[in-house]
């Protein structure tokens, strides 16, 4: 396979770029919002037999010229999409980008699948576009019931690329997972913050009551389900995948504080989120039928994520810079002004 994954230099693309650059030519496309970081692929551009492999390109997959290019220079058959703007509290201050990246982008790259003839193009989606799940589980043939800017035009992607396999036959595949965490997490995302802040001891703002609930996979078991529905997955199908471990947010973030010996004091109540989704959870009886099953048991994969945010302090105090500092308090100063 010669593989373009779009937003490989973010968290998930980054490990899914990892996972195949050692079977498959892996070309990245990536604008380098304040997401996206080369540190997240340095391994890979510094490895001899690894970066012989793979080629990096700094761009915007709205920009159709440019993906044209790389669809033909780079010989491409296979698009896994992850570039996104994925924060939804960034959303809610702002969702323009969102509708450009998550929606036109998306149009962007499935046009150039039908004039370059993918042979593969996966597109990542959420379990966000499902909304909250009151009671139950949500299956892949549930109605979409998104929330917040962000999920909404997750879910305009997700339907545009069903729209492509059914009008023009393209060889499409949708996925939707959970919330992932690991190592390589933006410091914005509420495990690697509340990591960082308790490493820092800043509070931890916990929105609401901390009561909503949330199904935690570790990235290298998302990666290893991609990997998988690319080579066992039908064309046309959406597939949930999910880690099977729903937590309370509170619980987590007490999970947090007790491996890092650090006291609970330091959660603090504040404004909850706007349309703030109670609960996500994910019925996957669809994959672990063709197969697949999630390996990373969460107390151990937490556990490890937080050892690693201890150990590489450098590559998220640079992400935790004036700038970060800037949206920390645009977008936390009135929450804890005003506490739950
Ligand atoms: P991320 O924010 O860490 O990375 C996104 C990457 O996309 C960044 O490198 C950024 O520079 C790049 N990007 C943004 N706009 C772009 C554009 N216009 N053109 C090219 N590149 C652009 O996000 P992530 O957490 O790694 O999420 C990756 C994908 O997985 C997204 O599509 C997201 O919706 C989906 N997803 C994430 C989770 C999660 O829990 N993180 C769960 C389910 C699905
Ligand atoms: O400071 C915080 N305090 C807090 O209580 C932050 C940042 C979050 N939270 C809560 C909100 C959510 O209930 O923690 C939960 C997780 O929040 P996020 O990390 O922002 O993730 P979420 O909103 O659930 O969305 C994530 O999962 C689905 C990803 O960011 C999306 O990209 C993905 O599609």
């Amino acid at each position: 396979m010669t593989i373009l994954i779009t937003g490989g230099a973010g968290f998930i693309g980054s490990h899914f770029a990892r996972r195949m650059v050692r079977r498959h030519h892996v070309v990245v496309l990536d604008k380098l919002t304040y997401a996206g970081n080369l540190e997240n692929l340095k391994d890979i551009r510094e490895d001899r037999e690894l970066s012989g492999r793979f080629r990096f390109y700094k761009g915007d997959i709205c920009n159709q010229e440019l993906v044209d290019h790389i669809m033909s220079a780079e010989n491409i058959d296979t698009i896994v999409n992850f570039a996104a703007e994925t924060h939804v509290d960034r959303s809610i201050l702002s969702a323009s980008t969102f509708i450009d990246t998550d929606m036109k982008g998306v149009f962007v790259l499935l046009e150039a699948s039908r004039r370059y003839k993918i042979k593969k193009f996966i597109q990542i989606s959420t379990d966000e576009v499902y909304g909250t799940a009151h009671h139950g589980a949500f299956k892949e043939t549930d109605p979409l019931n998104p929330s917040n800017p962000y999920s909404a035009s997750k879910a305009g992607g997700d339907r545009l690329a069903f729209a492509y396999w059914k009008t023009y036959k393209l060889p499409i595949i949708i996925t939707r997972a959970s919330n992932n965490y690991g190592p390589y997490q933006h410091p914005e995302k509420f495990i690697p913050l509340f990591i960082t802040n308790a490493i820092e001891d800043l509070k931890l703002p916990l929105y609401g009551d901390g009561k909503q609930e949330r199904d935690w996979i570790h990235v290298e078991d998302h990666c290893a389900a991609i990997d998988f529905i690319i080579e066992n997955g039908q064309d046309g199908e959406v597939y949930n995948i999910g880690g099977g471990n729903e937590k309370y947010n509170i619980d987590t973030a007490l999970f947090i504080l007790s491996v890092l010996e650090k006291d609970k004091s330091m959660i603090e109540n504040v404004k909850d989120r706007e349309g703030h989704d109670r609960r996500y959870a994910l019925d996957c009886t669809k994959l672990k039928t063709l197969g697949w099953l999630p390996q990373i048991n969460f107390e151990e994969g937490l556990r490890d994520t937080i050892k690693w945010y201890e150990m590489n302090v450098s590559w998220w105090k640079q992400i935790k810079n004036d700038e970060f500092k800037k949206y920390y308090q645009t977008q936390y100063n009135h929450r804890f002004a005003c506490k739950n």
